[in-house]
């Protein structure tokens, strides 16, 4: 052939980039969510996984993609999603790994900085190019659904079997969405300041609009999510400051994000099937 290899001197192979369309899919697949599930059962019935990441062995995979799960005392909803989550990514030829943002402590729940956490502690491990910010308790159904960054972010979930698989609202940016590295960046990230449950996901899609760019959304036929039945967890009360703090978002993002989040890590597992960061974000500024 006459084409250089593409890759330098410190590339181990010279292997082929993975498809565009992988030729394992499988399309809409059936969920399972057996009580009797166990981590023992997860981790082996996944092998190929090393400490949490997964690559494929036959080709360069085309995205390197950090999952980013932010969590606390939902452990039956993690083994589901890691159950399903490890074969459906597999199957799109990814190099991924998987990251657990574990709140320590009973303050108020905070998804937004425990994400920026991910996005910050990543980071050091590996150099993602692509970053899925994903709630515990939503299962994808269709493996056509890529979890792979495009020209703008992504926002994964059109429906849910809770609501007819309607997307919620024009503006809806919640549950699962991808961003490539640079695009977080752009954004400074969310805000650390959203305790409690809500207006976390809008600000980001207001950090989006003000970046000028433009949410895109996979097909509703693909997009589809079940979501595990729950109430709300003590801990998250409804944030009745949400409404307020989206109206000052465009005055305070550039210093309210990524570059302004203080906390303090506690711990790094590496199991398996995920890796665990356990960390105190109580501290505020
Ligand atoms: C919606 C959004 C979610 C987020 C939230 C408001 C969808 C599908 N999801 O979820 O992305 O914007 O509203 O904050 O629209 N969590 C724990 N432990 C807790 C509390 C929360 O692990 O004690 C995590 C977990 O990953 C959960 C996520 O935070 O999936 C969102 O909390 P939720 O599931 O209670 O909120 P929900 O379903 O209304
Ligand atoms: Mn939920």
């Amino acid at each position: 052939s006459s084409r250089k290899p593409h890759s330098d001197a410190s590339t181990p192979s010279l292997q082929k980039t993975c498809p565009l369309r992988s030729p394992f899919l499988l399309g809409s697949v059936r969920l399972s969510f057996e009580p009797s599930l166990t981590m023992n059962d997860v981790e082996s019935a996944n092998s190929k996984l090393i400490k949490g990441q997964f690559q494929p062995d036959d080709c360069k995979p085309r995205q390197n993609v950090a999952i980013l799960i932010p969590h606390r005392n939902r452990e039956m909803h993690l083994l589901y999603l890691l159950h399903h989550l490890h074969p459906f990514l597999q199957r799109q030829q990814l190099h991924y790994g998987i990251y657990v943002i574990q709140q320590a402590g009973s303050s108020v729940f905070n998804r937004a900085k425990l994400l920026n956490v991910g996005f910050l502690e990543a980071l050091k491990d590996y150099n993602w190019d692509c970053f899925v910010f994903h709630d515990v308790d939503l299962i994808p159904e269709n493996d056509h659904n890529l979890y792979a960054c495009e020209r703008q972010p992504k926002h994964l979930v059109v429906g849910r079997n809770v609501t007819g698989y309607r997307l919620r609202y024009q503006g809806y940016f919640g549950g699962v969405t991808a961003m490539s590295k640079e695009q977080f960046s752009y954004v400074n990230g969310f805000s650390n300041k959203y305790w409690g449950w809500g207006g976390e996901d809008d600000d980001l899609r207001i950090r989006v609009g003000i970046q000028k760019m433009k949410v895109v959304r996979p097909p509703a036929a693909v997009g589809r999510y079940t979501m595990i039945f729950h109430k709300r967890d003590s801990g998250n009360a409804v944030n009745r400051n949400r409404m307020r703090l989206l109206e000052r978002t465009r005055k305070i993002w550039k210093n309210d994000g990524i570059n302004s989040c203080l906390y303090k890590m506690l711990s790094v597992e590496r199991t398996k099937a995920y890796i665990n960061v356990t960390v105190d974000i109580s501290e505020t500024n």
